[in-house]
């Protein structure tokens, strides 16, 4: 007997929770300058949540900070970014910069998915994207900054493991281990801020092409 199993809809979700009122502050440069954690009067740029759901053929990905915070889309001091990685090697993500509005785009083995439009709550950004293949979701990340000056920057980091400038031995996490010799904990920091400043370059790119 033959079984069709092309009609079962598959529907898988992850969910990134991250602390309220983790937002941190970076003033100056290293080694003068001073990093402040843990601040609380920032909610447009502190993360609370990035979600991803893939459901049949749709990738649906939503960042969200604060509820008192609001999604900042004209002000390029403002930036914003979500992506999930899937199990095809593709990449998914919604980006605000430079005061240019928000922007979903993704790419991978399969090619880039179409741009789908980027819907805005009051405090949450999400997209739903055509799946560029069968795939599962490997993980999801969210960055944020608030750049008063180029010496004077907020950010937050979900999860927080990306950010490699904070101790890691005074936060939230609690964790009992403090051992910060585990390169693990720094790599993805660079890696992340790398995807961050190329997806920058696309997105300068596609811009000049409107
Ligand atoms: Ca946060
Ligand atoms: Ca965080």
């Amino acid at each position: 007997m033959l079984v069709l199993s092309s009609g079962i809809v598959s529907a898988e979700t992850q969910t990134l929770d991250d602390p309220e009122n983790d937002v941190i502050r970076i003033q100056g440069t290293p080694p003068s300058g001073t990093l402040t954690e843990h601040i609380s009067d920032q909610p447009n740029v502190d993360i609370i949540q990035v979600s991803c759901v893939i459901e049949g053929s749709k990738l649906t990905l939503k960042l969200e900070v604060a509820s008192d915070g609001t999604i900042i889309q004209t002000d390029s001091a403002y930036y914003y970014y979500a992506v999930a990685n899937t199990s095809d090697h593709s990449i998914y993500y919604i980006m605000i910069a430079y005061g240019e509005g928000a922007i979903a785009m993704g790419a991978g083995p399969g090619g880039t998915p179409s741009v789908p439009g980027v819907q805005i709550s009051e405090n949450s950004m999400q997209a739903q994207f055509d799946l560029l293949a069968d795939s599962t979701i490997v993980n999801v990340a969210g960055y944020t900054s608030y750049k008063v000056s180029d010496s004077d920057v907020y950010q937050d980091f979900a999860p927080d493991r990306n950010n490699n400038q904070t101790s890691g031995n005074n936060n939230n996490n609690n964790n009992t281990n403090n051992n910060n010799n585990q390169p693990a904990a720094k790599t993805p920091g660079f890696e992340a801020i790398a995807v961050i400043a190329a997806i920058g370059v696309a997105f300068i790119l596609l811009k000049r092409r409107k």
